[in-house]
């Protein structure tokens, strides 16, 4: 069984997101998504917002679950999981220098592999960040990220 953890804080899930977790999901056996808080930061939306966002836009995909991760050590979460990989997108050299040391790290912590899947070039230029300023200015995000996203980013908080 080939088993990969896709990690993420996922505020919220976008469709490059998305993009790369159905293509691990053709990659692997099963994927799981793995929904990380990080206390010290803030977020716009809550860990079980940030979980159900991504389990609504993810549900249908064969192989795939969507799991709370909190704040512990992504390589053992994998080591819990029985995963033996770590797929993430790459967007630009920037992710790749940024991802590297991590990706050597979660190696020499628990012998987890991580492997790099290109993003999607329609896609290169979307974070999470990205999406809410812009959302949050009135501009129109919506080719970007899932339906049930859009709705509740346009729902004053
Ligand atoms: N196209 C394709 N892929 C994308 C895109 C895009 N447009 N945008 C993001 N991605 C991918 C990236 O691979 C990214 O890693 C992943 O989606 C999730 O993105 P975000 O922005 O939701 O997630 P981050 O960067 O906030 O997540 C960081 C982690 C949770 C992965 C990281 O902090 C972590 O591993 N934390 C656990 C603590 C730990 O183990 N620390 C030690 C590390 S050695």
């Amino acid at each position: 069984m080939r088993r990969a953890v896709c990690p993420g804080s996922f505020d919220p899930i976008h469709n490059g997101h998305v993009e790369v977790i159905a293509r691990a999901a053709s990659l692997f056996d099963e994927v799981i998504v793995a929904v990380s808080t990080n206390y010290a930061k803030k977020y716009r939306f809550s860990a079980e917002e940030r979980l159900e966002l991504a389990s609504e836009t993810l549900g249908s995909l064969r192989g795939v679950s969507v799991v709370p991760m909190g704040e512990g050590l992504l390589a053992e979460f994998c080591r819990e999981y029985g995963a033996n990989a770590i797929v993430k997108g790459l967007r630009s050299v920037q992710d790749y220098q940024y991802e590297l040391p991590m990706a050597v790290m979660n190696r020499h912590l628990t012998g987890v592999e991580t492997v790099f899947l290109p993003a999607e070039g329609s896609y290169t230029h979307l974070s999470s960040s990205l999406i809410k300023e812009v959302a949050g200015l009135g501009g129109d995000i919506s080719e970007y990220v899932p339906g049930t996203v859009l709705k509740r980013l346009l729902t004053p908080r």
